[in-house]
């Protein structure tokens, strides 16, 4: 793995509906994020949060998508800070914020790469778009606007798109999926491995074979963990739990099987939301797994 990791932060709410998810990457350092990476080796540069444009002065009732312009607006300075940090070699690790940056990110990220992996670690698919999305949120959109699918402007955040091929692309932990989502999934032919296949394969198998699948043909790996993947009872500081999720243990078996692999170049942790958490337990649930990702042993 890179020695030098470049942490930002994107406090982000208006993807969704509830407050208090742009306290997340607070959250996350308050919980000792830097102190763990830097333990275990790393060099760290904390190049602070991107500025999101205030709730009250982007509403706009335009298209059924909520927020739209904020949301642009706060992608385009994300993928320009991940971009930086990958261009002065260092590894982009980015704090949500809800899972709408991931528009941002991987604007960022994937410049970077011909063929760019990407593990998606979500109770959701995140495949809506504004014909098939029940809420108008577009924390339930990022992946199929990477895919190129989807609002015109966001589809073309950082001047280009699709950012990633279907085919490049795994779900993990999905037990929460809308039908327009589901369509889409058997249309493009994407990997998930429902909690039905954790539950029957064991979180081992599925690592295994999700790891040679996102890594065949890549050029790079992206991890998207959003912490509603977890089951709640462990990380109840999420906007939309869902009940019968990945559990701690098998999330950190997951990371720690991700660092041996040596696959991933650039990782983002979302949807941290302190003011539904309990004593800060999804934040430190966050860090820990960061810290399996990176290499923590422990003995
Ligand atoms: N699929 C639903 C709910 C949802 C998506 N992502 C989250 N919740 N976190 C939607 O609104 O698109
Ligand atoms: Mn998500
Ligand atoms: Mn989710």
């Amino acid at each position: 793995m890179n020695k030098n990791i470049g942490i930002l932060g994107v406090p982000m709410d208006l993807g969704q509906m509830r407050r208090g998810v742009d306290m997340g990457p607070s959250a996350m350092r308050y919980a000792g994020l830097i102190e763990r990476l830097e333990n275990i080796g790393y060099d760290v540069e904390d190049h602070g949060d991107v500025e999101i444009p205030q709730r009250e002065k982007v509403a706009s009732t335009e298209t059924n998508l909520k927020n739209l312009q904020g949301v642009i607006e706060a992608s385009t300075l994300l993928a320009n800070g991940v971009d930086k940090i990958i261009e002065d070699g260092h590894f982009p690790l980015v704090l949500g914020g809800d899972h709408s940056i991931a528009i941002g990110t991987l604007a960022g990220v994937s410049k970077h790469y011909k063929n760019l992996g990407v593990i998606w670690y979500d109770a959701h698919g995140d495949l809506n778009t504004s014909d098939t999305s029940p809420s108008g949120n577009i924390h339930g959109m990022p992946l199929a606007v990477s895919l190129g699918i989807g609002h015109e402007k966001l589809k073309d955040i950082g001047g280009y798109g699709p950012k990633v091929k279907p085919e490049n692309i795994v779900i993990i932990g999905a037990r929460s999926l809308d039908e327009g989502e589901r369509e889409l999934i058997r249309e493009k032919g994407i990997k998930v491995y429902t909690m039905h296949e954790i539950d029957r394969m064991g979180m081992s198998k599925v690592m295994e074979e999700a790891i040679e699948y996102v890594s065949k043909d890549t050029d790079g790996v992206h991890l998207s963990l959003d912490l509603d993947g977890l089951d709640p009872a462990e990380a109840p500081g999420v906007g939309t739990p869902v009940l019968g999720g990945i559990s701690y243990r098998e999330s950190h078996l997951a990371m720690e099987m991700l660092e041996e692999a040596k696959i991933i170049t650039s990782a983002e942790f979302v949807e941290v939301n302190p003011i539904l958490d309990d004593k800060n337990k999804t934040a430190t649930c966050a860090v820990g797994l960061v810290g399996s990702l990176f290499g923590e042993k422990l003995i």
